[in-house]
C-alpha cells in the first residue's frame, strides 16, 4: 500500500485545498492530512488563523478524501511521522517548493502545482479592511514598530500618522480630518492627553487602542469605557504585555492552582533613559510608563480590596515625574509589589509566590517567551517556552481588529483591571498614599 501524507492548515477551507487533497490522494492508496495546531501556526508565524483546530479538521474530514487526519504540533514532526506511519510520498502546494528537500533522505517529495487565484488569506481579510490611524507624540520608535507589526495582521492598513503634540484649534481641527480617515486610532500620546483624545475619538465614532493608562484617574477611566459601551465600540488598552502567549499561559496556570494559593506577587520594569530635562513636561514618567504593565499580573490574578503605600523618588515633584516608585499592596490574603523606574535600574523579573511553589519570570520579564514554575522538590520544575511574535504588538494587533470585527471586548485586560490601575495612578498624581523619597542633591 502506497502511503501518501500531507499537512496544511487548511483555514477557510477551499478550492485551492480541495484540489490539492485530491491530487495527493491520487498519488496513492491511503492519504494522511496534518492538520496543524493553532499553538504550531503561531510559532512558525501564522497568526491570524480564522477557525479553530477543531472546525478545519472537520472541514478535512467533510471532504471525504482523507483516511487519516492526525495534528501536527511542532517543528521537525514530519519526519516522526514519515517514520511512524511508513509513508511512501510527502506532498505539498508548490508554494513549498524545494523547502521540504530534506525529507528526500526518508521518502518521495512530490510538489504539486498550487490552485492560482485563491488563497484563505484572500478569503479572511475580503470581508473588511480596517484602516487604523497612529497618533504619536515624541515616541517615535514605538510609532514606527507598531508601523512594521500592522503590515504583517491581514485586514489591517495603516493610513495616517499625525503627531500629537500641540493643543491648538488648529491641531483639533487636524485631528478631526484624521478622525475622518480612519476606522480606529491608536493613541501613543502623553498620558496627559489620553483622555480627551480618546473621548474625541469615541464621540466620533471610532475604535481606540491606547497606550496605558487611559486617563490619569479612575472616574474619566471608568466615563470612557461607559462611552465606549453606549457607542458600541472597542476601547482597548495598548499592554504589549497582555497579549504575549507565555503571560497568558502563566496567569492561566497560576489560576489553575499550580502553585497553589497567592500569596505574593513581585514585579520590576525599568529602562533608564537618556532624557534631555527641557523635555521632562512631554516624557512619560515612570508610573505612567511601568506603572500598568508591572500592576496588570497583581490586579490580574488578586481582586480583593486592597491598602497600599506608594514611595517615589522625583526628578521633579511640580511636574510629577518621577524616576522611580515602589508601591506596596496589601490585599486580603496576599500582598505585592511593583518597582518602576526610568531612572533607577533593576533586575525585571516577575516572581509570583504561592502556597505550594512559585513563578519566576526572569528579565525582562514583560516580553518573555519563557517562565518557570519551581517547586520544593527540584523534580517537579517545569519550564515553559512560548514564542513571542513582534513584542506582543502583533498579537495585540490582531486582538484589537478581531475584536472591532467580533462587535465584542477582547478578553485580555478586564475592564476592572484597567479602572484598578488608574486608581492607582490618580493615587500618584493626588499623593493619597504617597510618600517621597529624598533624594541625594
Ligand atoms: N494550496 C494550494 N493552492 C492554493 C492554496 C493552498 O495548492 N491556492 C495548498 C498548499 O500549498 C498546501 C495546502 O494547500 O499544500 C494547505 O495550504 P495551507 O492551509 O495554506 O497550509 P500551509 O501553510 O501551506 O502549510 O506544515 C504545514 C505545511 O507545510 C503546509
Amino acid at each position: 500500500m502506497v502511503k501518501v501524507i500531507t499537512y496544511g492548515t487548511y483555514d477557510v477551507l477551499h478550492e485551492g485545498h480541495i484540489r490539492l487533497l485530491e491530487r495527493a490522494k491520487a498519488l496513492g492508496d491511503y492519504l494522511i492530512v496534518g492538520v496543524t495546531s493553532d499553538d504550531f501556526d503561531r510559532s512558525r508565524g501564522k497568526i491570524n488563523v480564522k477557525q479553530p483546530l477543531t472546525e478545519r479538521i472537520e472541514n478535512v474530514r467533510k471532504t471525504g478524501l482523507a483516511d487519516e487526519i492526525i495534528i501536527e504540533e511542532y517543528e521537525g514532526q514530519k519526519i516522526d511521522d514519515i517514520q511512524q506511519y511508513n509513508v511512501s510520498i510527502f506532498t505539498v502546494g508548490s508554494d513549498w517548493e524545494g523547502y521540504f528537500d530534506y525529507l528526500k533522505e526518508y521518502c518521495t517529495v512530490v510538489y504539486l502545482p498550487r490552485t492560482t487565484g485563491i488563497s484563505s488569506s484572500e478569503i479572511r481579510s475580503e470581508n473588511q479592511q480596517l484602516n487604523i490611524g497612529l497618533l504619536g507624540g515624541f515616541e517615535e520608535t514605538i510609532l514606527n514598530k507598531y508601523y512594521q507589526e500592522s503590515t504583517l495582521v491581514n485586514g489591517i492598513t495603516v493610513t495616517t500618522l499625525l503627531n500629537s503634540s500641540k493643543n491648538t484649534e488648529a491641531w483639533l481641527t487636524e485631528y478631526e480630518a484624521f478622525l475622518n480617515d480612519c476606522d480606529a486610532v491608536y493613541i501613543l500620546s502623553h498620558p496627559a492627553r489620553h483622555y480627551q483624545e480618546i473621548k474625541y475619538a469615541l464621540e466620533k465614532g471610532k475604535h481606540v487602542l491606547c497606550e496605558s493608562p487611559l486617563a490619569l484617574n479612575s472616574q474619566e477611566t471608568k466615563e470612557l469605557f461607559a462611552l465606549a459601551e453606549r457607542k458600541q465600540l472597542i476601547l482597548m488598552e495598548a499592554i504589549k504585555t497582555a497579549y504575549s502567549n507565555a503571560y497568558n499561559r502563566l496567569i492561566l496556570l497560576v489560576k489553575t492552582g499550580k502553585i497553589g494559593k497567592v500569596v505574593s506577587i513581585d514585579a520590576t520594569c525599568t529602562s533608564l533613559q537618556n532624557f534631555n530635562n527641557k523635555n521632562l513636561e512631554s516624557s512619560w514618567n515612570s508610573i505612567c510608563a511601568w506603572g500598568p504593565t508591572a500592576m496588570l499580573p497583581i490586579f490580574q490574578l488578586l481582586n480583593t480590596s486592597y491598602e497600599k503605600q506608594i514611595y517615589s523618588l522625583f526628578e521633579n515633584e511640580k511636574i510629577k515625574y518621577d524616576n522611580f516608585t515602589k508601591i506596596n499592596f496589601l490585599f486580603q490574603n496576599a500582598t505585592a509589589s511593583i518597582k518602576v523606574g526610568r531612572g533607577v535600574k533593576s533586575e525585571g523579573e516577575l516572581v509570583i509566590s504561592g502556597t505550594k511553589g512559585y513563578v519566576y519570570v526572569p528579565a525582562p520579564w514583560w516580553k518573555t517567551d519563557y517562565f518557570e514554575l519551581r517547586f520544593e522538590d527540584p523534580n517537579e520544575n517545569r519550564r515553559y517556552f512560548y514564542p513571542l511574535e513582534g513584542e506582543g504588538i502583533r498579537l495585540q494587533l490582531l486582538a484589537f481588529s478581531k475584536a472591532i470585527k467580533d462587535g465584542r471586548k477582547s478578553p485580555y485586560i478586564q475592564t476592572e483591571v484597567s479602572e484598578r490601575i488608574s486608581e492607582v495612578i490618580e493615587d500618584f498624581y493626588s499623593g493619597k498614599d504617597l510618600k517621597i523619597i529624598s533624594s541625594y542633591n
